[in-house]
């Protein structure tokens, strides 16, 4: 990965190299962590963070979802990832990544004595799902693996333990030689990728499925915003596996994977077997946005 100079952990910056943890952390045997993922871009500006605000509470809502006690308020961690970027003087597009967890001191499944850490690492991240991808869509598969279920662990959470799913689903897909996962939920309506929320296109109508299941994605409100504004339908509602074979469009939206099309599910060509044009549409009016091309949504930058 690219290394960047400094890492903030616990109220300091410190080298990168030396941001470590004990081998008895307890997140590391037990799960119980909450991160975020945040974009900056490199705009006319200079280097802009996309949506820091919405992020920052959401990473303070997982931690209120897993009963982690965070030491640091909103504008506390905001002001860090501020620093932290001003700090490192980066060159290209950076993807921030704080996590709350508890550190070294307790074992046990008890967790509330253990001490909560805090830390915030930026590097230089380019595009998730290749550049390839985002020009001319991916080739998924719908794993074997159903969504984490509700009736046992917390979605709107981004916690470390709901990862296992996801890496599991992952490593499914690639290894049967696709570039991403679709997990189903346990009824077996369309939850989501293993890092990204979907979407599909059916007669000009933008689909995508509601929360039960997944993440409260920041990149997909803030592409169902922007189709809105630019008077596309957009509905939530559930979608099953068949009715994505057959859509005229599909892609993933996250905050790494941004906009990716998808052109292929489980051996069926979705529409042209390309970027759909409406995909392509809301693509490039995404990148407008978090590059701070477009006014109307400059209130979501927050420049170095
Ligand atoms: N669902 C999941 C499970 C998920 O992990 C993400 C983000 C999303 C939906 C989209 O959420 P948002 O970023 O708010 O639009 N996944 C992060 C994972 C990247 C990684 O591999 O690490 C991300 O995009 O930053």
């Amino acid at each position: 990965m690219n290394k960047a100079d400094t890492i903030w952990m616990n109220g300091k910056l410190m080298p990168w190299d030396e941001a470590k943890v004990h081998v008895l952390t307890h997140t590391l045997h037990y799960g119980n962590g909450v991160f975020e993922g945040t974009r900056a871009y490199k705009t006319d500006r200079g280097l802009a963070i996309f949506r820091l605000r919405d992020h920052t509470r959401r990473l303070l809502n997982s931690a209120k979802i897993t009963m982690i006690k965070c030491p640091y308020s909103l504008e506390e961690l905001e002001a860090v990832q501020i620093e932290l970027l001003r700090e490192n003087h980066f060159e290209g597009n950076v993807y921030i990544r704080p996590i709350i967890y508890l550190g070294y001191g307790v074992m046990g499944l008890y967790h509330v004595n253990a001490p909560v850490e805090v830390a915030v690492a930026a590097w230089e991240w380019g595009s998730y799902l290749g550049d390839e991808g985002l020009q001319n869509g991916i080739r998924v598969k719908i794993s074997s693996f159903a969504r984490n279920s509700v009736k046992s662990t917390m979605g709107k959470a981004k916690a470390v333990a709901n990862y296992l799913n996801s890496q599991m689903a992952k490593f499914e897909a690639l290894e049967a030689g696709y570039e991403e996962a679709l997990l189903l939920d346990d009824e077996g309506f369309v939850a989501e990728g293993s890092g990204e929320c979907f979407f599909i296109v059916r007669d000009k109508k933008i689909v995508t499925p509601p929360h039960d299941n997944s993440l409260e994605s920041i990149t997909q409100a803030t592409v169902i915003e922007l189709a809105e504004k630019l008077g596309y339908e957009v509905e939530f509602r559930r979608i099953t596996r068949d009715e994505v074979y057959i859509a005229d469009e599909a892609f993933f939206t996250g905050t790494a994977a941004e906009v990716t099309p998808v052109r292929e599910v489980d051996g069926r060509i979705i529409g042209e077997g390309k970027r759909g044009p409406i995909t392509e549409h809301l693509q490039r009016e995404y990148f407008d946005v978090v590059y701070g091309r477009n006014k109307d949504f400059e209130h979501y930058l927050t420049y170095i």
